[in-house]
């Protein structure tokens, strides 16, 4: 039996995903590497920073030391970080308020299990932070999805055991994670038909209006 919800961050609450990508291109366009691509961005969903960066730097013809990549990774953030400025409340994704409430009516936990660094931040401008009993983020962290590590930590702070815990991602990488984690996995988004997850469906409102059918 589903005990607790743990959810996803970047594509799945809030539409984040779209600032990581325009802030990559921006750090692709700055080193001069053309066509950084939509699908390069799809191989950067749900894991790390320094993951995502090496997606970048694949496309450039010289090598970059550590110190170097590091330098760069912070570049990124700072572009990324400038761009959350302005979220708020309107930049959640459609449903994601009423399928948390409709969850807790149910007396089912809700968590947040992201690979962002910048998830305390992300919830607060948002309006999300007080609606989670537990969140677990890059932070806490030192693998990074496909690893459960991130989810794994969420149904600890939760006391939850893992396969009472479902989870809903939008990346490949996390929902591997929430399988090797023994977690139910639901694809949503850019995940949607990932041929891993239990249950696959377009996104999280199509989730709560089916939920809603049999409520
Ligand atoms: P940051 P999620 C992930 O968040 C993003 O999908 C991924 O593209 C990003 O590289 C990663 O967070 C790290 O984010 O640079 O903010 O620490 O999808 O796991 O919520
Ligand atoms: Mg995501």
């Amino acid at each position: 039996m589903i005990k607790a919800v743990i959810f996803d961050l970047d594509g799945v609450l809030v539409t984040t995903d779209e600032l990581h990508f325009a802030a990559w291109k921006a750090l692709a366009e700055r080193l001069g590497i053309s066509g950084f691509t939509r699908a390069d961005n799809a191989r950067q969903r749900g894991v790390s920073r320094m993951a995502s960066l090496e997606v970048v730097l694949e496309k450039s013809d010289r090598e970059f030391s550590d110190k170097e990549k590091s330098a760069l990774a912070e570049e990124k953030n700072d572009i990324y970080v400038k761009s959350l400025s302005a979220l708020s409340r309107a930049d959640v994704l459609p449903g994601v308020f009423e399928f948390i409430d409709y969850i807790k009516s149910k007396g089912i936990k809700a968590a947040v299990g992201s690979a962002s660094k910048n998830t305390p931040l992300i919830l607060e401008k948002t309006g999300l932070a007080d609606k989670f009993d537990a969140v677990s983020c890059g932070l806490d962290t030192t693998r990074s999805k496909p690893d459960p590590e991130v989810f794994l930590i969420a149904a600890q702070k939760l006391g939850i055991d893992p396969c009472g815990c479902a989870v809903i991602e939008d990346s490949a990488a996390g929902i591997e994670a929430a399988k090797t984690g023994g977690m139910y996995a639901v694809a949503v988004g850019a995940a949607e038909h990932d041929p891993k997850a239990d249950i696959s469906i377009g996104s999280l409102e199509s989730l709560y209006k089916a939920l809603k059918i049999f409520a």
